[in-house]
């Protein structure tokens, strides 16, 4: 079975909720610490102009984006499964919730309140990719003061979900609304405990959070990002299954650009090569890694023909 290669950096909070996959599937992996912030050229040389993190490589096809990270892993290492039947839309819409207003308002509270410790280039790198002026130490300050209450009133939310004693949050079963949950709550004391307070008054998230640290993080080796590149040169790129075109798709065969619908909208532009309900898959080449084929998932990514 071909290695599965994951790029990603520490306190990346998205390359938690896959390496917590990866812990909950029990898998070998590869682990190729990239930059937090650009230029991130051997990522970037990879997947075309992608530059979020994780991403995962399986020879020369390359996965972005967590939502289809998991799917795939989920394909090749079906058990134990993240998506049991009759709860997949429900567990899509909590994970939806988790990584939109329950992770910005973590975010702001977490960064405002930790930022003497992340690295000085972070606020600058974050504010470029967004497109928006760099933040004062004073204003990130009190974009953190006034998130705290909403981060509680969410968290409060959590709790609730737990109320009546299931396990999980979508009830028997993990799904990825544990992960999505489970990788917002972390970034709240990953940098520092100097939030570990806000978890006092939540005794089943508690509870909950230490089952999913259980899962740990399955067993990574180190590879270098050179190593990396070499293994996409060296493979081909896998068959592409059969698609699912929807009548406003380009054709499979055209040149398309792939984007981020929400930030960091770089253009990732190559050669239609799959498409179905939930994948988007491009051909690209470049000296250094040869011919790859970067996948997407549909929900989140814009496609259109090259312009
Ligand atoms: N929807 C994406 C979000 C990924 C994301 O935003 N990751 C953050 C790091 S946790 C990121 O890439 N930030 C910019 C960067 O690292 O360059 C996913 O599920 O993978």
């Amino acid at each position: 079975m071909a290695e599965l290669i994951l790029h990603h950096y520490d306190f990346s909070n998205y390359s938690e909720k896959v390496r917590v996959a990866l812990g909950y599937k029990s898998l070998d992996w590869s682990s190729v610490i990239v930059p937090p912030v650009t230029p991130k050229p051997d990522l970037t040389a990879l997947t075309g102009g992608y530059r979020r993190a994780p991403v995962l490589q399986i020879g020369a096809d390359i996965y972005c984006d967590t939502r289809l990270i998991l799917r795939e892993l989920e394909r090749r290492h079906p058990l134990p499964s993240l998506y049991s039947p009759g709860q997949h839309g429900f567990a899509n819409a909590v994970a939806a919730w988790a990584e939109g207003p329950l992770f910005r308002s973590v975010m702001l509270y977490a960064w405002g309140t930790n930022h003497d410790l992340m690295p000085p280039e972070l606020f600058e790198d974050r504010a470029r990719m967004r497109g928006l002026p760099v933040p004062s130490v004073k204003s990130v300050e009190r974009v953190a003061a006034r998130s705290a209450p909403l981060v509680r009133t969410q968290m409060s939310l959590i709790e609730d979900m737990l109320a009546d004693g299931r396990p999980w949050i979508c009830g028997p079963n993990v799904t990825v609304a544990d992960l999505a949950i489970f990788h917002a709550m972390w970034f709240l004391t990953d940098r520092s405990s100097r939030l570990a307070h806000e978890f006092n008054r939540f005794e089943l998230l508690r509870q909950w959070m230490s089952r999913v640290k259980g899962f740990g993080h399955g067993r990574p080796r180190s590879m270098s990002a050179g190593e990396a590149l070499e293994i996409a040169r060296a493979s081909l790129p896998s068959d592409p299954r059969t698609s699912l075109r929807q009548p406003e798709d380009p054709k499979l065969g055209s040149r398309v650009e792939v984007r981020a619908a929400d930030y960091a909208r770089d253009a990732i532009v190559g050669t239609l090569t799959f498409v179905d309900d939930d994948e988007l898959a491009v051909g690209i080449h470049n000296d250094r890694v040869g011919d790859v084929v970067v996948h997407f998932p549909r929900i989140g990514f814009e496609l259109r023909e090259e312009r």
